[in-house]
């Protein structure tokens, strides 16, 4: 019998491809904030979400796995990525047998949400996993070579993104369907607030910043908010929203403003305060978030967001107490995403010497809050090769000006880039 079950585990195993194969020539479907709210209102239907599900995860789970694919092989064989990769294989498999199963049938509905929630803690590790993987590739072959920076930061971005979409239908398909409606926050649907009340979301995110931020700290810096209704300006500001998300991002911002203003007035006795305003207009909800912090040079602010260089290896013995506000790790690509992940945006502007203003974007309209999901295609394919032609725009030479120099290094041009590490 147990004989039996693995070579039929080893037939599921082996169709695996042939599904992704399948599944990846689909374009996920977005969903908009209206259609999730609707889908757990209360013209929800199970069956038809299960429906929907059943075909639309395969659908996702595929297309990002067949850039998973594409990712360089020496990162692919890393045992990190390996173990990644049979996580989405097991989760894939786990949903497909489902689709022979009858719709009508109510304990099918029940096993589903089941198999669900084990998917969604099967891959709760998957951020510290993959990002150990990067360390292990560093490791093995070196710290920065742009080529491999730029492709994973292409492939990351989309990964997680599909990641946050998934984990997204997953949850609200289990709250949901396992009835408990939480009498705290009526306007909660799943893990949608149909009235996000932002400011609160952003006085939360601070105390808990704050916190933290004493802990290691003497103190903290006071908050500063202030908001504006241009709709109507006696009320408060609300937005259909995933509260986390949200709460993520500013949290994420706070401790990046908190560290900096604490590092740059080490010496003084007074700290300037974080201010943020948020203003909501007709179709926009933006939050600003400016510290005094120092700032941070032009051309590294692109590096804040950068996975290859933010999977630090883990803090030194001699920096741990410092850990909690410092580091990071992928706190702001990851909080940039949740951003764009319903067509919204994160961005720094920093004046080196003074401070720097963080600034999100959000839909003020659920009918604008579409998912931004990656779609795997030709172009997607085209980012993966693209790196092995050379850049289109000079490379600015580091030699001091010597015309010998100069002449031998643009006598001919580079038409594919050297790669020295690959
Ligand atoms: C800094 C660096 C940073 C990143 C993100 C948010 C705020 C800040 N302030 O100095």
């Amino acid at each position: 019998m147990k004989f039996v079950r693995s070579l039929m585990k080893t037939a599921a195993l082996a169709n695996v491809p042939k599904h992704i194969d399948h599944y990846s020539k689909f374009s996920p479907s977005p969903l908009s904030m209206k259609q999730f709210l609707d889908f757990g209102s209360t013209n929800a239907c199970e069956r038809t979400s299960f429906v929907f599900l059943r075909q639309e995860l395969p659908v996702r789970l595929s297309n990002i796995m067949k850039e998973i694919n594409l990712l360089p092989d020496r990162l692919l064989a890393t045992p990190s990525v390996h173990l990644v990769q049979s996580w989405y294989i097991q989760s894939l498999m786990e949903i497909l047998e489902f689709l022979d199963k009858n719709p009508d049938d109510q304990s099918v509905l029940e096993t589903f949400v089941e198999v669900l929630e084990d998917i969604r803690n099967r891959h709760n590790e998957v951020v510290p996993t993959m990002a150990q993987g990067i360390i292990e590739y560093k490791d093995a072959f070196g710290q920065h070579d742009t080529v491999t920076d730029h492709n994973i930061q292409y492939f990351l971005d989309r990964f997680y993104t599909s990641r946050i979409s998934i984990r997204m239908l997953i949850n609200q398909h289990t709250l949901v369907f396992n009835g408990n409606i939480n009498p705290a926050h009526p306007n909660t649907i799943g893990c949608i607030d149909s009235k996000c009340d932002v400011t609160e979301v952003a006085r939360d995110a601070y105390e808990s910043a704050k916190l933290l931020c004493e802990q290691y700290y003497l103190g903290a810096p006071e908050l500063e908010l202030r908001q504006m209704n241009a709709n109507d300006i006696r009320e408060s500001i609300h937005i259909s929203y995933i509260p986390s998300h949200l709460y993520h991002m500013l949290f994420e911002l706070f401790k990046n403003a908190m560290r900096a203003t604490i590092e740059t007035h080490e010496a003084s006795r007074t700290l300037p305060p974080i201010k943020v305003m948020v203003a909501l207009g007709g179709e926009d909800l933006s939050i600003k978030m400016s510290d005094r912090g120092g700032g941070v040079p032009f051309r590294k602010t692109e590096r804040l967001f950068s996975y290859m260089y933010s999977t630090a290896p883990r803090p030194s013995i001699g920096d741990r107490h410092r850990a909690p506000l410092a580091g990071f790790g992928y706190g702001l690509p990851i909080s940039r995403l949740y951003a764009r992940y319903f067509q919204g945006d994160l961005q720094l502007y920093s004046m080196e010497g003074y401070g720097t203003d963080a600034v999100i974007q959000l839909k003020a309209l659920s009918t604008d809050s579409v998912e931004r999901l990656p779609v795997f295609n030709k172009t997607a394919l085209r980012h993966y090769k693209l790196s092995l032609e050379a850049d289109d725009w000079c490379v600015p030479s580091k030699e001091p000006l010597d015309l010998a120099i100069y002449r031998a290094a643009n006598c001919v041009k580079i038409t594919a880039v050297t790669i020295t590490k690959l």
